[in-house]
């Protein structure tokens, strides 16, 4: 198939296009390198080196004598993108392109409106480049779990049949996010279904929890290939944030009281969750919702993991609990559904010591790298981040 992949340059990204390439589809990648200005703006870095998209491409080239096309770029700019989308004509697209960090959207009200303006605008330009260039192609869009927050009852998948006053209707899960960010993929999420009904447009929206991991197939093949590894407050999610503290020392990071419950997956099962939507595509004008995680675990079950882990290493690991910096339940029911990719085939690589130990190896290949000062949260839920007296000049 001809597949476009938005925000190619990304931790995700970047893994699927090759998965996708090594299975002969043809592939192109759009990124404007933002999470790479993000990177500059924070004074953080990916723990492990990664080359350019444009070197990246160019030894995957080498490697496996197949092409991945570039397009460097911003989704939001539609005299850049509208092009893309009509002269490469995708069969799928994927839509990973959009600014993903929670507490980067929380930091202030410069940065919430960024992250929504950048999400949902450059959604709005994917619909439309669709409906005008390529309207038989199937959208694949990334959104978050997060979107559902954590209800009292069994999260559906996407929909819930309410009956009310003696009547009945499937409607759409009532969503309760939790973040700037998470709020940005709810918008997303009624203008694909929107755009679906009114054009007949096809997607599928993928509700994904929180992915691990440091290694694909692909990138084993070599070491220049590698994806990008956050460990930072800002973008670096749990699990992989409490690896790289587990090798440096550093006392792990549970937020409150750690009960908080999330639906997470093996970055090989990104990949695989996303393949299997793509080749069992939804009809044309159906919009379709999947919850694209394998298990759930607590923060405190992940900490424990790591801890039981580390000690198999000879680490230390210790388990502090911090002053939560986020406004969400600590203490919560948390049951998701995620029949759909399973029946579609999905093989999940659950979490284990063997997982947790191979990226513990890899992390301690980079541990020099690792900067403690990026590890303790600075963004505060409770605040605004607006200077106290109020002088903010930044333009928009
Ligand atoms: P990432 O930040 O590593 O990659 C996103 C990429 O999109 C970056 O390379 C960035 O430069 C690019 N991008 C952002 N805005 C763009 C724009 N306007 N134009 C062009 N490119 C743009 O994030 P990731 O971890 O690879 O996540 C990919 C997607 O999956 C995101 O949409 C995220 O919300 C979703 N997701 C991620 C996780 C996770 O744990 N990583 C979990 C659930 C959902
Ligand atoms: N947490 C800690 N300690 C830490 C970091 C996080 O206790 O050091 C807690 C958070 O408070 C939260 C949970 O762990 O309760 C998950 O946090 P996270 O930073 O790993 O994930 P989140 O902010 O939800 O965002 C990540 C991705 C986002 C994606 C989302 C999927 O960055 O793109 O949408 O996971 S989900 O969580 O299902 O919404």
């Amino acid at each position: 198939m001809r597949v476009l992949i938005l925000g190619g340059d990304g931790y995700l990204g970047w893994p699927t296009a090759m998965y996708l390439s090594a299975r002969g589809h043809t592939v192109a990648v759009v990124d404007n390198m933002a999470r790479r200005g993000y990177d500059n703006e924070l004074g953080a870095e990916s723990l492990i080196p990664i080359a350019s998209l444009q070197e990246r491409v160019a030894i995957w080239e080498a490697v496996t004598g197949r092409r991945i096309a570039a397009h460097i770029g911003d989704i939001c700019d539609y005299s850049f993108f509208e092009p893309v989308v009509k002269s490469f004509q995708p069969e799928a697209t994927i839509h990973y392109g959009e600014q993903r960090a929670a507490p980067y959207s929380m930091i202030d009200r410069r940065h919430a409106v960024y992250t929504q303006v950048n999400n949902v605008a450059g959604n709005l330009n994917v619909l439309y480049a669709m409906a005008d260039h390529a309207p038989d192609c199937h959208l694949i869009k990334l959104g978050t779990m997060g979107e559902y927050g954590t209800p009292n009852i069994d999260i559906e998948e996407g929909f819930i049949t309410i009956s009310h006053k003696g009547r009945t209707d499937t409607l759409p899960y009532p969503k309760q996010p939790g973040s700037m960010y998470h709020l940005s993929k709810v918008h997303d999420s009624h203008n694909i279904q929107f755009c679906c009904r009114i054009w007949g447009l096809r997607a599928t929206d993928l509700n994904q929890g929180v992915v691990y991991g440091a290694d694909t197939e692909e990138i084993r093949l070599d070491e220049r290939l590698r994806t990008r590894f956050d460990y930072d407050a800002v973008f670096g999610t749990v699990l992989n944030r409490f690896l790289v503290q587990a090798v440096a020392g550093v006392p792990l990071t549970v937020y409150g009281q750690g009960g908080q419950t999330r639906g997470f997956l093996d970055i090989r099962d990104t990949l695989a969750c996303v393949e299997l939507a793509m080749l069992n595509p939804p009809q044309g004008g159906e919009y379709r919702v999947f919850n694209q995680f394998t298990e759930q675990f607590s923060v405190l079950d992940l900490a424990k993991a790591v801890q039981e882990t580390g000690r198999a290493l000879d680490l230390e690991v210790r388990i502090d609990h911090l002053p939560n910096p986020r406004v969400e339940k600590e203490a919560h029911y948390y049951n998701a559904v995620n029949t759909s990719l399973l029946s579609l085939g999905l093989q999940p690589h659950f979490l284990n010591d063997t997982l947790l130990e191979s990226v513990i190896h890899v992390v301690q290949r980079y541990k020099g790298q690792i900067k403690p000062h990026l590890i303790l949260p600075q963004v505060n839920w409770r605040e605004t981040g607006s200077p106290p007296v109020a002088s903010e000049t930044t333009a928009d």
